[in-house]
């Protein structure tokens, strides 16, 4: 069995995703996301004009030589343009490789270790007011577990506060827009979003919270802390994670649980934290850490620590992205949480899928591959259109992190 040609589709049905497509000479194929927000063509050009050539007339069971040869031929390793295009193409692997088997990915990994996989939501609001009445709409909708972010009183923009109820989407067309931010200011408003969420709806459900980069690490110690009363299942991204050695601050003043690396590539990007137990939940994901075989990897070194996979699942993320973290999530033995944004309908119907949300978690039925298609009729009514997530300045000029 040889790969006989792989071509690459760019859509965007509200948003832009990058997915990558390989077919054998017996006519079956395989589908892989290939989408890094505010950066799709830079991973479009790496697949059409590096990747591809080499792929055609290999044996695309052979994942991991494939895996090896893309990711130490290379020679230039890592970073989240490598790692995406290669997770791209790991994805579509594992999907022939399934359907050539006639088994879901889960099974190839290993069966089920849980029948359905717990998701997180995304209540958000302009003020706490908003953020609270949101809350209550998500546990309606049967959510077990709910990330809370509002706006800040005094900051025109805040991260996480969507522009809709359901849908949140940073990404804007055009120049990137710049906000100011504020830490102080978020610092002594985000706790008592929390004590309020608490009064309202007890602990039954567990809140999440996304610091997004933006506190220093004695910042993320404080505000750790000052959560701590209202016990959230983790605070994440409490501060930028490519000095690893910062977690060990945060975690000496708090035991508020800490989840990060949704930006990470490789195991390389988060190896100390976990050895060293200063996270609690690791977020790196399918589509931008290698594929499949890379996250396995990670999360098998995770649970040698006492770390469990808490993969990021933004919209910008699309659904093939999300039907193989549904079946790594049905498998993988130190599963923590899986976070699910919900799509738009027009992306829902450009890659239709076999997941679905049940009750707080995903389900999904033993079909063949990773459980999902691109239509390319569908997917040509959406022409790309350059998006940009937006840069942070604090008051004084300084570009932060957004
Ligand atoms: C966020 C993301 O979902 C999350 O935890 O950090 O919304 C992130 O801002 C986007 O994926 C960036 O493209
Ligand atoms: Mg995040």
């Amino acid at each position: 069995m040889q790969i006989k040609h792989a071509y690459t589709v760019v859509t965007s049905p509200g948003r832009n995703f990058v997915t990558l497509k390989i077919v054998t000479d017996e006519g079956v194929y395989g589908i892989g996301d290939a989408t890094l927000n505010g950066r799709e063509l830079a991973v479009n050009a790496y697949l059409e004009e590096h990747v591809i050539p080499c792929l055609i007339g290999r044996d695309p069971r052979n994942i991991e030589d494939i895996w090896q040869y893309l990711y130490r031929g290379a020679y230039w390793r890592r970073g989240p343009v490598t790692m995406t295009a290669i997770a791209a193409v790991d994805m579509a692997l594992w999907d022939i490789k399934g359907k050539l088997a006639g088994m879901p990915v889960h099974q190839l990994l290993g069966g089920r270790s849980r029948d359905g996989v717990m998701v997180y939501g995304h209540a958000n609001g302009r003020d706490h007011g908003e953020a609270i009445e949101a809350v209550g709409r998500y546990i309606e909708m049967g959510y077990k577990a709910i990330r809370v972010q509002s706006g800040v009183p005094g900051l025109d923009k805040a991260y996480g506060v969507g522009k809709g109820d359901l849908y949140y989407e940073p990404a804007d067309k055009g120049l990137p827009d710049e906000e100011v931010w504020d830490t102080p200011l978020y610092l002594r408003h985000t706790p008592e979003l929390f004590r309020k969420v608490r009064d309202a709806y007890g602990y039954d459900h567990h809140l999440l919270h996304d610091g997004h980069h933006r506190m220093t690490p004695i910042e993320a110690a404080r505000l750790g802390r000052d959560l701590e009363p209202f016990r959230l299942f983790w605070l994440e991204d409490a501060t930028p994670a490519e000095n690893q050695e910062a977690f060990r601050l945060i975690r000496s003043h708090t035991t508020t649980p800490l989840a990060v690396g949704e930006i990470f590539s490789s195991l390389w990007d988060c190896k100390d934290l976990i050895q060293n137990q200063l996270i609690d939940y690791i977020r790196a994901t399918i589509v931008h850490a290698g594929g499949i075989t890379h996250l396995r990897r990670i999360a098998d070194f995770a649970a040698l620590h006492q770390v469990r996979t808490g993969c990021h699942g933004a919209t910008d993320l699309s659904p093939v992205s999300m039907a193989a973290a549904v079946n790594f999530g049905l498998w993988v033995p130190n599963f923590g949480i899986q976070e699910y944004m919900r799509h738009t309908e027009a992306t829902d119907e450009v890659f239709p899928h076999n997941y679905r949300f049940v009750n707080g978690f995903m389900e999904m039925d033993e079909v063949p591959g990773l459980g999902v298609d691109l239509d390319e009729t569908k997917a040509a009514r959406y022409p790309y259109q350059r998006a940009y997530l937006p840069v942070a300045r604090l008051r004084d000029g300084t570009v932060w992190n957004w």
